[in-house]
């Protein structure tokens, strides 16, 4: 999907580990990231969900630290889905989407690979996500750099946390 290549293009350095198998992320990893004057925000890179379906052990690891997650940050995060903008759509993550909508923390969709489309794929797909995610979703390239810069705008846009 690219979260973690996403994680690097953002702070510009190769922090997350990556892989072209999936699976590659296990655990939550907490990165803070502090930019010029701005507050420092935590960027936390979790592993995906598309490759553990039902009730395998994978499954039942990936729902355990995730809910663990929540559970713990929920007050103080925003959280941004991440989907492989060559696939809108796919029922994983129209599932994940309706689960952190009932969330209490902000979100939004995120879409990424996209210098990996056409330009008349880009479109289509630019509408589909749309479409099915109701709302607007920012399309990114790790590759190219495209949509960082409203990325970091749309993170730095993110509720304060309240003080503890
Ligand atoms: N062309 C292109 N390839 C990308 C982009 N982002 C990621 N990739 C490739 O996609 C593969 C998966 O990237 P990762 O960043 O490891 O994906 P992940 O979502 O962190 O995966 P897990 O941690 O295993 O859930 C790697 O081969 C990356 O090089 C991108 O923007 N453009
Ligand atoms: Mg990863």
């Amino acid at each position: 999907m690219g979260k973690s290549s996403l994680l690097n293009a953002l702070v510009k350095r190769k922090v997350a580990r990556t892989s072209a198998a999936p699976g590659k992320t296990r655990l939550a990893n907490y990165y803070r990231v502090q930019r010029g004057t701005a507050r420092a925000v935590y960027l936390v890179d979790l592993p995906g969900y598309g490759y553990a379906r039902g009730g395998d052990p994978a499954a039942r690891e990936f729902n355990r630290l995730v809910e663990a997650y929540f559970a713990r940050d929920a007050v103080e995060i925003g959280v941004l889905l991440l989907v492989d903008t060559r696939h809108p759509g796919l029922e994983s993550d129209l599932e994940a989407w309706h689960w952190l909508r009932g969330q209490p923390c902000p979100s939004a969709v995120v879409g990424t690979k996209v210098d990996k489309l056409t330009r008349a794929e880009r479109a289509r797909h630019a509408r589909d996500l749309e479409s099915v995610f109701d709302g607007p979703v920012l399309l990114t390239s790790a590759e190219t750099g495209e949509g960082l810069d409203e990325l970091w705008k749309m993170i730095a846009s993110l509720p304060r946390p309240t003080a503890a």
